[in-house]
């Protein structure tokens, strides 16, 4: 199946400001899908509300475009019912990490075969930039015009603490490596996580004078580095970027069929 047959063209063009990321990681995220040669039907993306979220609406794929926040309880009930079908939830860092936060913690804990996408642009671009959990202490925001004095998390160190099997980042600047991090989470059976730095030049550029769209895509390139390179001990405060966790551990759907197995196991044996 070529690209074109994963979107759904009568949509275009999209919505997205020119320069945002957001379709940077449609795109990384196609080309994956292409590369494993998946079925489109195959395929259910859950989203919730915010600009990343409107992804949903142009893929070819099942869709469903839910509520700010839940997009993981939603796919968590998709995936325990339809447990062959394979699961993208893109998110914002709002999403997925404010409202959502609850969420995301659980889902990756009960390690659910679900690929969790992080698209974070560290601002509420959707509702007109006011400052996410991950602005970081700082930075300006709408809602923060002095300066945001909340203190910001490491996505990375959330999700593999909350149990995530697969973790990783990348940024809209690594395309490449961003497709073959996908591809790697997609195929990984368990709760899958992928951050994906992202640029929302409209607010979290502007209101930090970060410059045009291709200046915030260099700065990507100026403070990542690859997972345990030399300059990050050099430069201890460069961000990684690569694969931080891809083990096996029992997963949710495959253990829950086999409670459902015992249980009717039981059941018989009491009826006779
Ligand atoms: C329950 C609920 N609370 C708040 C909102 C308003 N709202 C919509 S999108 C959004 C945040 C969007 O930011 P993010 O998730 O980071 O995505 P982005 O738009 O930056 O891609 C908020 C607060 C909502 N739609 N529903
Ligand atoms: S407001 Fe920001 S995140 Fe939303 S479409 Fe525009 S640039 Fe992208």
């Amino acid at each position: 199946m070529a690209i074109r047959d994963y979107i759904r063209e009568r949509f275009f063009p999209h919505l997205w400001c020119s320069g945002c990321g957001h379709g940077m990681v449609l795109n990384a995220l196609l080309r994956a899908i292409e590369a494993l040669g998946i079925n489109k039907s195959d395929i259910v993306m859950v989203s919730g509300i915010g600009c990343s979220s409107r992804i949903s609406g142009y893929v070819d794929f099942h869709t469903l475009h839910t509520i700010h926040g839940r997009a993981l309880a939603f796919a968590t009930g998709v995936k325990m019912s339809r447990p062959e079908l394979n699961l993208i939830v893109p998110m914002g860092d709002g999403d997925a990490l404010a409202i959502g936060g609850n969420h995301f913690i659980h889902t990756a804990r009960r390690n659910i075969d679900i690929t969790a996408i992080i698209m974070n642009n560290r601002i509420y671009g959707m509702t007109g930039g006011q400052y996410s959990p991950l602005s970081g202490f700082g930075t300006m925001a709408t809602t923060a015009p002095y300066s945001n004095i909340d203190h910001d998390f490491d996505v990375v160190e959330l999700a593999t603490a909350a149990g995530a099997s697969f973790v990783a980042r990348s940024t809209t600047y690594h395309v490449q490596q961003l497709t073959e991090i996908f591809q790697e989470a997609i195929s990984h059976k368990g709760f899958s996580a992928v951050e994906v730095l992202t640029q929302c030049p409209e607010y979290f550029g502007r209101k930090n004078k970060l410059g045009t769209p291709a200046d915030m895509l260099k700065q990507y390139k100026e403070i990542t580095t690859p997972i345990g390179s030399k300059r990050k001990q050099e430069n201890p405060e460069l961000i990684e970027r690569g694969i931080f966790v891809q083990k096996e551990i029992p997963e949710y759907c495959s253990e829950y069929d086999k409670i459902i197995k015992q249980a009717k196991k039981t059941a018989r044996s009491e009826a006779t």
